[in-house]
């Protein structure tokens, strides 16, 4: 199978495996695994916050960052299609209690104005604003990266009203990639920072939240509540601590999607734009084949190649490290077969 559904589908290295098995561990509700103390700092310095919080999931560490910045009422600006709103089982009303103003972006991306327009002077019936959600890259809008500079004058507009800002980087290293910026220039706008270890990077489980030393040490409380408190993660936080050396490898991930991208856009009845596909994720629209997204993943998947439907006319298919130069080429000829029976 060549399974291009995420790059979440990645198995850990033999090296992570070597590392989990021989991790240093203690009981970390006391704070007393090293491991995970080691990943936090290293994670933290990584994005240029104070201190980080090794979480479950990048779902765990958005809706804790809500949780921990906000009160019941408050309201949430999040971009339309963004993972936190789109794909967290409405975490943000079940967890946080929280009213999202959703403003749709151009394929996800966002810009200051957008953010302006929605905002309301202050009145006795409106909600508190209170937090603005950013994602770099943004996942349903295909990979999309922002820029530092993007990123700024966002954050400006959300300070201005009073808002803090938090940055969905699950995937932060590919726009900092893809930039030939820092992640740390990106996120460093942001009050608070979510990234993923176990996307591109390749580790197992687990996701990093960083922000200021108070922040963090709020969202860790949080955590307890959620009960997310683990003890001897210190076996997962060692192939977390590996993963943070995998970034130089996420241009290869690039360079597949590109490839990928440019024979897809040969294929007869399917049509994409190569201008954003900018990292490793590649949409397209499969309307022209005559086929609907579900039954062209269907057949795809018989003939070997996992890909996902994003409703009736749309595919997306990730490429990461578990994908070599060779598998995409041979996607691309079953896809060329598969549109034209
Ligand atoms: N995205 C997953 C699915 O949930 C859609 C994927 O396969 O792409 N933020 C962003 C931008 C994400 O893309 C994801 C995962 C998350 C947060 C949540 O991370 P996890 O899956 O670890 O909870």
């Amino acid at each position: 199978m060549i399974d291009l559904r995420s790059d979440t589908v990645t198995r850990p290295t033999a090296a992570m495996r070597r590392a989990m098995a021989e991790a240093e561990v203690g009981d970390d509700v006391y704070g007393e695994d090293p491991t995970v103390n080691r990943l936090e700092e290293e994670a933290a310095r990584l994005v240029g916050k104070e201190a980080a919080l090794f979480v479950a999931s990048g779902t765990m560490g958005n809706q804790l960052a809500v949780m921990t910045h906000t009160r019941r009422g408050d309201e949430v600006i999040v971009e339309a299609e963004s993972h936190i709103y789109y794909y967290e089982v409405g975490g943000l009303a079940a967890l946080s209690g929280v009213q999202p103003l959703a403003i749709p972006g151009q394929n996800g991306i966002l810009t200051s104005k957008d953010v302006e327009a929605a905002l309301r002077p202050e009145n006795i019936h409106f909600p508190r604003p209170r937090l603005l959600c950013l994602e770099n890259t943004h996942n349903r809008g295909g990979g999309t990266v922002l820029s530092v500079e993007q990123t700024r004058a966002l954050a400006e507009v959300a300070r201005r009203a009073g808002m803090k800002v938090h940055l969905d980087g699950a995937r932060i290293f590919n726009a900092a990639v893809f930039l030939g910026v820092t992640a740390r220039e990106l996120a460093e706008p942001a009050d608070s920072v979510m990234f993923c270890l176990s996307k591109g990077l390749g580790a197992p489980v687990g996701s990093i939240l960083a922000g200021s030393a108070a922040f963090v040490e709020a969202a860790r409380k949080n955590r307890k509540l959620l009960g997310g408190g683990m003890r001897q993660a210190g076996i997962l936080a060692a192939a977390g601590l590996l993963a943070l050396e995998m970034v130089s490898c996420l241009e290869e991930d690039h360079q597949k999607a590109r490839v990928l991208a440019e024979g897809l856009a040969e294929i007869p009845g399917i049509t994409l734009d190569l201008n954003l596909v900018q990292t490793n994720i590649v949409r397209f629209d499969v309307a022209g084949t005559g086929l609907s997204a579900p039954d062209l993943v269907a057949r795809l998947k018989d003939e070997g190649v996992l890909a996902n439907a994003v409703g009736t006319t749309k595919v997306r298919m990730v490429t990461h490290r578990d994908v070599s130069g060779i598998d995409i080429k041979r996607a691309l000829r079953i896809l060329a077969a598969v549109v034209s029976n």
